[in-house]
């Protein structure tokens, strides 16, 4: 855990009285990062050993490591600064291992309070795109917009997953992150579930990974978590193929579909974590009516794996959750939009300055260079997530011409 805000550090570790201190980073200044990816590259850089020593540790520790996960923020100082440079720091230090982030995409509907928060974004994005194999991507509108949604719901209030532990303070207030939290935490639980509790399939990353993640180029992941509607009293009725609909519902994606566009799904999969036995007739059943709806591309297998979760032994309540793992199109409009206000400030140079080393016109060049770079990175990330709407995006041009060629000579 890191941050340059020794009171966020001391918050943290106050409410997770299970966390190791010693695995607790902390900035001698103070102060945070200023909003700034450079301030907290630049950290990152100069505490590298820090930093290295700390995950070598637990590294040490581990029998068989298969996998980092990195969390943050992708538009402020810390997160997107500190965490670029840790990216950086695994893929030398640990290549072969995979590397899959968890990044919170700050709100795009509030004017935010920080103007420079695109091109942290922008300048994360970059290092996401070379470093991480697979990033589950949380929208803060969207997990808003379920928020708003679970408050207007009657019952919400013992919701699974949200809300039974707010007080009436929180729910009244609903401020801060603390449910957009709880559902973030809740997926990235779930997602580890057949990971921590082995079965026969699916009990090791690279196989949910290679399940969701057709082709390097295509890796930003969405995901949902069910049941949301109902609440409590209702939860023991929603059975396997309810769950299948519910996971498929827009309203409950972390990350915003794209309203009147056709949403592509590349890859989808569906985990069912239960305490007690499965109804396979029902899952079959809800496996072909998301089939059915689902818009997938022509190329894709249009297959639906499900994962059979078990519930922790020290979880109380076995009844039947679910979450989904999906790679589609709905990332388009979210990296499209984070360009359009990138594009706001860096035509006119604004704060600049706040990323140079000096004042001199060559930093500013430099600066200017590097955000271009970053910029036409996520564009290609775009076309490709474009591209895949199409039937033949896999079909190699190069190979399609030899295979013309040849046949070209077969004939003369
Ligand atoms: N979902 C969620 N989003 C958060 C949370 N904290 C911050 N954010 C979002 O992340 C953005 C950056 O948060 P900061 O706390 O400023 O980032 P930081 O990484 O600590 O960087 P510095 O404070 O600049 O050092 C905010 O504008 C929010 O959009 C959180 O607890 N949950
Ligand atoms: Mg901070």
């Amino acid at each position: 855990m890191i941050d340059l805000e020794p009171s966020v550090i001391s918050k943290a570790l106050n409410a997770m009285p299970m966390f190791n201190p010693r695995n607790a980073h902390l900035s001698e200044n103070g102060g945070g990062a200023a909003n700034n990816w450079s301030n907290g590259y630049r950290y990152g850089h100069e505490h590298e050993e820090d930093i290295l020593n700390l995950i070598d540790r637990e590294v040490d520790k581990c029998d068989n490591l298969a996998h980092f996960q990195l969390m943050h923020s992708v538009a402020g100082g810390t997160g997107s600064g500190v965490g670029s440079k840790i990216l950086e720091i695994l893929q030398d230090r640990y290549s072969k291992k995979i590397i899959t982030t968890v990044s919170v995409f700050p709100s795009n509907d509030k004017t935010s309070d920080v103007v420079v928060q695109p091109y942290n974004s922008v300048l994360t994005l970059k290092k996401l795109i070379e470093c991480s194999h697979g990033t589950f991507v949380f929208h803060n509108d969207a997990l808003n917009n379920i928020d708003n949604l679970l408050l207007n719901q009657s019952n919400m209030r013992h919701n699974p997953y949200y809300n039974h532990h707010l007080n009436d303070k929180e729910m009244s207030g609903h401020a801060s992150f603390q449910g957009a939290n709880k559902l973030i935490a809740s997926v990235i639980a779930s997602i580890s579930n057949p990971i921590r509790f082995p079965g026969y399939m699916y009990s090791s990353i690279q196989s949910i990974m290679s399940s969701v993640i057709p082709t390097s180029d295509l890796k930003f992941l969405t995901t949902s978590i069910a049941p949301f509607s109902g609440g409590h009293s209702n939860h023991k009725y929603i059975n396997e193929h309810d769950m299948f609909l519910e996971l498929s519902d827009d309203r409950y994606k972390s990350v915003i579909s794209l309203h009147g566009t056709d949403v592509v799904f590349v890859a989808l999969m569906n985990y069912l974590i239960s305490g007690s036995s499965l109804d396979r007739k029902e899952i079959r059943k809800g496996i072909l009516k998301i089939q059915s709806r689902t818009n997938f591309p022509g190329w894709a297998t249009r297959s639906v794996p499900v994962v059979y979760g078990k519930k922790s032994p020290f979880v109380q309540d076995q009844l039947l959750e679910g979450i989904q793992i999906s790679n589609n199109t709905s990332v388009i409009a979210l990296f499209e939009k984070i360009l359009r206000q990138f594009d706001m400030l860096a035509k006119r140079k604004a704060y600049f300055n706040m990323y140079c080393e000096d004042n001199s016109a060559e930093e500013m060049n430099r600066v200017g260079g590097v955000f271009g770079e970053c910029r036409e990175a996520i564009v290609s990330v775009i076309d490709e997530y474009k591209a895949c709407k199409s039937a033949s995006y896999l079909d190699d041009e190069e190979e399609d011409q030899e295979f013309r060629d040849d046949g070209d000579v077969e004939m003369n």
